[in-house]
């Protein structure tokens, strides 16, 4: 990295070495991984999205990489709360930077008992409430349902004294970023995360002429560069919609450039989910290097310089 082009940020208040980061659910299930992501080059890491107690997950395979993408319908396989916590209570004057808590309660009870209990822990600082969970069979995505999520959020800052931010799912309809955005307005958000997999794709292998994953006959959660333009929208409506809520954007980002155009729509953070799968805690590296030549070329020093600013045509 060249020594002028700094790729710090702030996120809900903390400020971060690096915008980079890994997305929910990608080297971050067990302890071994998240130690992996505390060494690498990232300014913040999130856990595995986590229920009260532990989760097998879906039967296997449920997860496979397609061309330049992924699909995946894990079913939230995860080590419960209590791990969790303990990990980030181990880890928090380590490496400098922010371990955040991912939760995914499976009914509104779960995530409230979810937050209580994460109160309790000093050692936590920041919580990401996922919304938006593609994979579980009989359950739809809390963030499709605008009175679900309202009634969530509303029973949620109640309880918590915590910052909590929101991973949501992507939207398609400007009549559904408005009705979201409404409902986040009510509430003091500390990051609003965009965008989950796209839920429910099915991706086919011609030869056998068969799915590719076990679960949901083949149905799971996109990832990759299919969805980064649907990411890029909700990065942007979201950033225009919530005025000086942070925005973390997640989708599709395997290079500098897709960072770059993460944070030019107004994401602060951006997290990386299938090219960390595929290629390692390594990419972060990569991608740092990669993004700070494109500022250096474009004369930026800081994210700041250019977060946001993507220009309309009139
Ligand atoms: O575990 C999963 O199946 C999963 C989750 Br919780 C999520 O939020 N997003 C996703 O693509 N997979």
């Amino acid at each position: 990295m060249s020594s002028n082009q700094t790729l710090k940020t702030t996120l809900a208040g903390f400020h971060l070495g690096s915008c980079l980061m890994n997305a929910s659910g990608v080297h971050c299930t067990d302890e071994n991984e998240l130690s992996g992501l505390l060494n690498a080059n990232v300014g913040a890491l999130v856990t595995k999205s986590c229920t009260l107690e532990s989760r097998t997950g879906n039967p296997l395979p449920r997860y496979a990489n397609i061309p330049n993408g992924s699909i995946n319908s894990m079913g939230l396989p995860n080590h419960g709360l209590a791990y969790y916590l303990e990990f980030i209570e181990k880890s928090q004057y380590l490496h400098n930077k922010i371990a955040i808590l991912s939760i995914a309660g499976l009914s509104k009870k779960e995530n409230l008992e979810l937050l209580k209990n994460a109160d309790k822990a000093d050692s936590i600082k920041l919580i990401e409430l996922n919304l938006s969970c593609p994979n579980i069979p009989g359950k739809p995505q809390t963030g499709y349902d605008f009175e679900a999520s309202e009634k969530l959020l509303a029973e949620a800052f109640e309880i918590s004294t915590k910052s909590v931010g929101v991973k949501l799912p992507p939207y398609f309809d400007m009549v559904h970023f408005e009705s979201m955005a409404t409902v986040l307005k009510k509430f003091p958000v500390a990051y609003v995360c965009c965008v989950n997999s796209i839920g429910n794709a099915l991706w086919i292998n011609v030869e056998n002429e068969s799915v590719v994953i076990k679960p949901k006959n083949g149905f799971g959660g996109l990832g990759g560069m299919y969805i980064k333009p649907t990411a890029l929208a909700n990065v942007r409506m979201f950033y225009s919609l919530l005025d000086g809520v942070d925005i973390v954007g997640c989708g599709g980002i395997q290079n500098g450039q897709d960072a770059f155009e993460h944070i030019l729509c107004g994401a602060s953070m951006v997290q990386i989910g299938t090219t960390l799968w595929q290629e390692g805690p390594a990419c972060f590296d990569r991608i740092s290097n990669e993004l700070s030549t494109i500022m250096q070329q474009k004369g930026y020093a800081t994210i700041d310089e250019f977060k946001g600013k993507l220009k309309s045509m009139n």
